[in-house]
């Protein structure tokens, strides 16, 4: 199993280690043959070194395109010695066998990196190295393959206890090592390909999944970004059917989904309801008696962040409504249907999106969700809780009133959808004041009260909208101080999971305002 190294073919862009290395084989008895910079960086330290152009009589041509693509090397490296025709051949043919070979690649990926030229990232895309690699390691019952100089002591210290030979263990680690590079190497030049050309990149098949179209740019333009539907058959963006605009970018897919998956927390059946996202958070939501009526009353809740974002409703767009939404720049609209006069008053709109999903999502459907993180998947269950099955528990003196009530269901329905830290201010089946994604719920609190005052002023309205409203927060409340913020901005109930160890003290400071507080057992993280 032993294989005795007489002769080593070296060919490397890095050229880290080589000196040492090359020296060291040199030492050990081991013929040096080597590709023109290498054999260079060999001769210039005074190690004796074989041109390869000598093995093959021929010289390197077209600017080192082709320089070991030749008949001697590769029959060198592709030679079964125990093979009686082949070692013929050899002979024939004057192949001096070759046992070692080391190469490490043109570095396409550090050039790609580099945001080199097109013509400069092509040249770098290395034939002769890969084909190198790839012949050795196929044939590692005779030739062992060096493709990392992290490698080489390894080598030396192996040749070393074999006295001068490699085992068929090592050669085969090695190989394997080896194949992994060039399918490396070749996902990095088609991923490359596909970025250029804005294909499905081939990275993006291990998730599975039909590729439903490859966007412009993910969420920053520098950033690649492919669509794949599951085939699941919920109502939403995926399986929507878009009745006009241009193609949906990879943030209006994210906030569209985030929308309607908001706007299904409302039963149609029961009232009309319209959500309005920016990125990916509601900047609105209200219930009405009519979508026209909810539109404006969630619009009302912060007019200025409704520029540019996703409207979502839960019931057959209108033309009264679709009247209402086009007066606000609007980047898309997400109905389980539209009648024919709402589709002609969007259709004035060229660049506004028209979605139809022919019915809701429904909040209590269990599903699997997917996120990515470095080297890893995070899988788990949809949030499916919804607060009308929860039991509430009211935990102060003051019980909510009915009004309240509806209210306080209405903001946690809410607070589900809004990234965490969540505080949600409701009056009149409308969102007042939302904060989001802050990393201290007492800011959460102060932001959203902060957002109110502007809506009240932009408004003309002589006090905040949170004077008298309701407030939701996603998680508990660690600290009386997140409940004083609401207290202060002028909420009169509260709805929260509970279970802080400090619930005594944050009720015992809910009875001292006079605040009704409810415990849902049930909290809404989301990141
Ligand atoms: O241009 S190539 O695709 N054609 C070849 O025949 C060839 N042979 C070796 N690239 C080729 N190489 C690569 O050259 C090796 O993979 C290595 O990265 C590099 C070493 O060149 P030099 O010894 O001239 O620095």
């Amino acid at each position: 199993d032993l294989v005795q190294v007489r002769r080593a073919l070296l060919s490397v862009s890095d050229k880290t280690g080589l000196v040492d290395f090359a020296r060291a084989l040199a030492g050990a008895g081991v013929e040096l043959v080597s590709t023109g910079g290498t054999a260079k960086a060999i001769a210039d330290a005074g190690i004796a070194v074989r041109d390869v152009c000598e093995l093959t009589g021929f010289p390197e041509i077209m600017d080192g395109r082709v320089k070991t693509l030749h008949p001697s090397v590769h029959g060198a490296l592709l030679g079964v010695r125990d093979d009686p025709d082949h070692a013929a051949a050899m002979r024939t043919h004057r192949i001096e066998p070759i046992d070692l070979v080391v190469v490490n690649l043109y570095p396409f990926e550090e050039v790609r990196a580099s945001g080199a030229a097109y013509a400069a990232v092509v040249e770098n895309i290395d034939i002769g190295g890969p084909a190198m690699v790839r012949a050795s390691a196929k044939n590692h019952a005779y030739v062992a393959i060096v493709t990392d100089p992290e490698d080489y002591s390894a080598v030396l210290n192996a040749l070393e206890m074999n006295t001068g030979s490699l085992s068929l263990d090592f050669r085969k680690k090695l190989a394997a090592k080896a194949f992994a590079r060039t399918a490396a190497y070749d996902a990095a030049i088609s991923g490359w390909f596909a970025d250029e050309l804005a294909i499905e990149h081939p990275a993006w098949r291990a998730f599975g999944g039909k590729l439903e179209n490859v966007m412009r740019y993910g969420e920053n333009p520098h950033q690649s970004a492919g669509f794949y539907v599951t085939g699941e058959k919920r109502p939403g963006v995926a399986t929507a059917r878009q009745l006009q605009g241009k193609q949906l970018s990879y943030n209006n897919i994210n906030d569209t989904d985030a929308a309607f998956e908001l706007v299904g927390e409302f039963d149609a059946a029961r009232i009309a309801a319209v959500a309005i996202i920016k990125h990916a958070n509601p900047c609105g939501v209200a219930e009405g008696a009519s979508l026209k009526d909810a539109y404006l009353k969630a619009l009302a809740c912060d007019p200025v962040s409704a520029f540019g974002g996703i409207v979502a409703l839960n019931r057959k767009l209108d033309a009264a409504a679709a009247q209402e939404i086009v007066k606000t720049f609007t980047e898309v609209i997400i109905a389980p249907e539209a009648d024919e006069a709402a589709v002609e008053i969007v259709a004035a709109k060229k660049n506004l999106r028209l979605l139809v999903t022919g019915g809701l999502p429904d909040p209590r459907a269990a599903a699997t969700l997917v996120k990515s993180v470095a080297g890893g998947l995070l899988v788990q269950g949809r949030d499916n809780a919804a607060v009308d099955d929860l039991d509430l528990k009211v935990v102060t003196k003051r019980a909510p009133s009915e009004a309240e009530m509806a209210d306080l269901k209405f903001a946690f329905r809410v607070a589900k959808h809004v990234k965490s830290n969540a505080i949600v201010y409701v009056k009149d089946g409308a969102t007042v004041g939302i904060g989001a994604g802050q990393m201290s719920r007492v800011d959460s609190s102060r932001i959203a009260a902060s957002k109110a005052r502007d809506a009240a002023e932009a408004a003309g309205l002589p006090e905040p909208l949170t004077k008298g409203s309701v407030v939701a927060s996603d998680a508990f409340f660690p600290f009386a101080d997140g409940l004083m913020a609401a207290i202060e901005a002028g909420a009169t109930a509260v709805i929260q999971p509970g279970g802080s160890m400090n619930d005594a003290d944050v009720i015992a400071a809910a009875d001292q305002h006079g605040i009704a507080m409810v415990f849902t057992g049930v909290r809404h993280f989301r990141h």
